[in-house]
């Protein structure tokens, strides 16, 4: 059981990272979630028309359109206005609608096509050309085509994702990009002439292809140094850091960068050297450069001492009046308004055997039906018989920010899920 949690969990935060496909419960017949919209959905005002790949729900449609990041008072804002601060020389790109189609979130960034970024069971599709875009990297060929330099982009992003503290299904990212070419200051003052090193035509560990070492090293060092200097400003303070090695299709070589605090290493980040590719697909063959995609509610909880991410998309006044009026600058610490007790319930069931079927399928329907109301869903146990199936015990943590909620209120949820899985996936409580 250890060993299958892990794997989960290893999963989860490598998702770009593993570049076969995981292992999901496949069959011919692709068994579509419930609660799905019955012939199309609106999302902004566009009409899009469902099909067997229409996987979103109402639930996380609803989410689109909040804009946390513009609202003052939202400490989301005042990170967004610190960013926005510290890039004030780059372009400033804003994409209000998430709905983008497949080549902008995966083709244009070399994604392959067995990625598991791509699957039903990790993004979110709005039919089989279009889906809520899952990270804010999907914008990078659009600012390109402005011939941008340098830029940056804030932006809504949607994943199925497991569900816990610091996992949401909509959160925030930060795009950072930056291109050289063989004139600029930056490589002329490291002495390099030439970012490419033509007798150098293998890839390795350390760079691409093509590109001389000497160049990638200094704009390895320009990245860091940036983004060390980026985070250090917007936190105010000096957190210990270190530099991951990772994996990305877009770029190569790839780092995640953690930030330590409360007794963790938190990842808030992915980085890396673009991909030559990518940059002369779209029409830049002399340059090389750097791209990051950051959380910001990681880095607002770590700013602003925010133990929950469900927390950012509280009305409760008692929240949002601490961030009334503050500037990016003001180093204010989160006042709990929450002291009301957890409720739990755990469910088990034999996991269903013969439709499509994974553990983020199960997550949807707990947050469709129980709505922020739920804090943390958990595998607690797993268990194989003889004949090979598998039973999971799921731990469904209930807590309100806002009030106190009672067992019974929790246990008519807790039976609407227990319905639902019985109706839809015939699976068999144990
Ligand atoms: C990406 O999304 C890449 N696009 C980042 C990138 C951009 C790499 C450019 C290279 C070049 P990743 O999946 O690791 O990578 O997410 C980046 C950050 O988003 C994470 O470090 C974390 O801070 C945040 N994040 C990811 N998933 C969630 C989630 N479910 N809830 C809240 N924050 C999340
Ligand atoms: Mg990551």
């Amino acid at each position: 059981m250890w060993t299958k949690l892990k794997t989960n969990i290893l999963f989860n935060k490598f998702k770009y990272v593993f570049k076969s496909v995981r292992k999901c419960r496949f069959s011919t017949k692709t068994k579509e979630i419930s609660f799905l919209f019955k012939e199309s959905v609106n999302i902004l005002d566009k009409k899009y028309v469902v099909d067997e790949w229409t996987n979103v729900t109402p639930k996380v449609v609803s989410f689109v359109g909040r804009n946390l990041y513009l609202k003052n008072g939202n400490p989301l804002y005042f990170l967004s206005q610190g960013i926005k601060n510290f890039f004030k020389d780059y372009d400033h790109f804003v994409f209000n609608d998430p709905v983008v189609d497949l080549k902008a979130n995966f083709d244009s960034l070399l994604i392959p096509e067995d990625h598991v970024s791509r699957q039903k069971s990790d993004t979110y599709y709005v039919n089989k050309d279009y889906v809520l875009r899952s990270h804010t990297s999907a914008h990078q060929n659009h600012c390109l085509e402005t011939k941008s330099m340098a830029f940056i982009c804030i932006a809504d992003v949607y994943r199925r994702d497991e569900i816990d503290r610091k996992h949401h299904s909509v959160f925030h990212q930060c795009e950072g990009f930056k291109l050289y070419d063989n004139k600029s200051p930056q490589l002329i003052q490291s002495g390099i002439s030439n970012i490419f090193d033509n007798h150098s035509t293998l890839k390795t560990d350390t760079k691409q292809e093509n590109h001389s070492q000497e160049a990638v090293r200094a704009i390895e060092s320009e990245m860091k140094t940036t983004i060390e200097s980026f985070i250090r400003y917007l936190m105010a303070e000096d957190l210990p850091m270190r530099w991951v090695s990772a994996y990305f299709p877009f770029t190569h070589p790839s780092w995640e960068l953690e930030i330590y605090y409360n007794n963790e290493w938190i990842e808030i980040l992915g980085s890396g050297i673009v991909e030559h590719k990518l940059l002369s697909n779209a029409g830049y063959t002399d340059k090389i450069g750097w791209a990051f995609g950051i959380g910001l509610e990681r880095l607002a909880m770590i700013r602003y001492q925010i133990p929950d991410i469900r927390i950012f998309w509280t009305n409760d006044t008692g929240f949002l009046c601490q961030f009334e009026n503050i500037t990016h600058l003001d180093k204010i610490v989160y006042k709990p308004i929450s002291s009301h007790p957890q409720i739990y319930f755990d469910l088990s069931f034999w996991l269903p055997q013969d439709i499509f079927w994974c553990h983020n399928d199960f997550y949807d329907v707990v947050r469709n039906i129980g709505g922020d109301l739920v804090e943390q869903v958990k595998v607690i146990d797993e268990y194989t018989n003889k004949k090979g199936n598998t039973s999971n015990t799921f731990r469904i943590i209930y807590r309100s920010h806002e009030r106190m909620l009672t067992k019974d209120e929790c246990n008519v949820l807790h039976k609407k899920i227990e319905q639902y899985v019985t109706d839809n996936w015939k699976v068999i409580i144990r």
